[in-house]
C-alpha cells in the first residue's frame, strides 16, 4: 500500500515542496524526465506534473495528494479535500494599472479591459464588486498587455512588485493571498488515510520546528517570574541554577514570528547572554 503525491515537475515549488518532503525523513531520488519517483523509506511515491493540472488529478484520484499554490487551486475549481499550508510560494494576486492611469477605487475598473491567467477568480472578484469589465485571457507574460494595448488593466501573481514596477504598473487591489497547500483526493481509503496521518505529523513537526527558535538566557533569580510571563510558549521555562550566586539560566522556545519584540522585552527585564538556537523537530 502506497499513497501518490502529485507535486510541481519545475518551477517555483518544485525545491520547497522537496526540501520539505525530505526534512520529514522521506528519501527518494528524483531522475532527470521521470515522471514517477518512489520513497525507499516511506510508502509514498511522487508524480511530477504541471501546476495546473495538479488540482485534477488530485481530484479524480489519479494522485492522492497534491501540492498546489491556492491561486491555481481556487482558479480550477476541483473538487478536492485541503489537508494543510505549507508556508512557502507565498504570493498575492492583485489588480495593477498603468502607473500613471486614473485610479481612485475598484469602481474605476467599470469598462476597462483586464488581462490575467486567473479569469475565474477575476469573474467572481468583478462579481462580487457589482463591476462590468472585460477580461483577456492569456497564459502568460501578462504583465506586459498594457504596453502593447492589449488591456488597460493587469490580474497577476506578485510577490516582490519588482514585475510590476519594471513594467510601469500599479498595484491597486490585493483579491487574494497565496501559498502552497497539501490537498488530497476525497474519499482516501482507511489505509490511505493511515499514511497521510502519519506524513501530516512530520509535516507538522517541520513546521512547528522551523516556526520557533530555542532560546537560553541567563537571569537574575528576582527577575524569573517577569521573565517567564515573557515567553509564552510551552508548558513552562526550564530553570536551572548557575554556580554564580542569584543567576539561574533560563531555556524556553518562541515563536520566529515574534522573535524581535520578545528579545527587547527580555533584556529590558534584565535577561543577560542570549543564546538563540533552531530546532531540528517539534512535537507538541
Ligand atoms: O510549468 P508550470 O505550469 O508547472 O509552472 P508555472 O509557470 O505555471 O508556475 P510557476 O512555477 O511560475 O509558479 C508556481 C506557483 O508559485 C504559482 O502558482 C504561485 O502559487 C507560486 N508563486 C509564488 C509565484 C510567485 N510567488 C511569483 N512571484 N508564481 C509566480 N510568480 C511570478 C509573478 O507572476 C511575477 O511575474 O513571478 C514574477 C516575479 O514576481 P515579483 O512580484 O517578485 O516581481
Ligand atoms: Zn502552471
Amino acid at each position: 500500500m502506497m499513497i501518490r503525491l502529485a507535486v510541481q515537475k519545475s518551477g517555483r515549488l518544485s525545491d520547497d515542496s522537496l526540501t520539505l518532503i525530505r526534512e520529514c525523513g522521506i528519501s527518494f531520488t528524483q531522475n532527470a524526465g521521470k515522471l514517477k519517483a518512489e520513497a525507499r523509506n516511506f510508502p509514498i511515491e511522487f508524480l511530477f506534473l504541471r501546476d495546473d493540472d495538479i488540482p485534477q488529478y488530485v481530484s479524480n484520484g489519479t494522485a492522492d495528494l497534491g501540492i498546489v499554490g491556492e491561486n491555481v487551486l481556487i482558479e480550477k475549481n476541483e473538487t478536492v479535500d485541503w489537508v494543510e499550508k505549507l508556508g512557502f510560494g507565498k504570493c498575492r494576486l492583485s489588480i495593477a494599472v498603468q502607473r500613471d492611469a486614473h485610479y481612485e477605487n475598484v469602481g474605476d475598473l467599470n469598462g476597462m479591459k483586464i488581462a490575467t491567467s486567473y479569469p475565474h477568480i477575476l469573474t467572481s472578484y468583478l462579481k462580487r464588486h457589482n463591476i462590468k469589465a472585460h477580461i483577456h485571457e492569456i497564459s502568460g507574460s501578462v504583465e506586459i498587455a498594457p504596453s502593447i494595448g492589449l488591456a488597460q488593466a493587469i490580474f497577476d501573481i506578485v510577490s516582490s512588485g519588482s514585475t510590476l514596477l519594471s513594467n510601469g504598473l500599479r498595484e491597486v487591489e490585493t483579491v487574494m493571498q497565496s501559498e502552497a497547500v497539501l490537498i488530497a483526493t476525497p474519499n482516501l481509503t482507511q489505509a490511505k488515510q493511515d499514511i497521510l496521518e502519519q506524513l501530516r505529523f512530520r509535516l507538522q513537526s517541520v513546521r512547528k520546528a522551523q516556526e520557533h527558535k530555542y532560546i537560553l538566557m541567563n537571569v537574575p533569580n528576582a527577575s524569573i517570574e517577569r521573565i517567564s510571563k515573557i515567553l509564552p510558549v510551552l508548558k513552562s521555562p526550564t530553570i536551572l541554577p548557575l554556580a554564580l550566586e542569584g543567576w539561574s539560566s533560563l531555556h524556553s522556545v518562541v515563536r520566529e514570528d515574534a522573535f524581535w519584540t520578545v528579545i527587547a522585552q527580555l533584556k529590558e527585564a534584565g535577561a543577560e547572554g542570549i543564546l538563540v538556537i533552531p530546532i531540528e523537530r517539534m512535537i507538541v
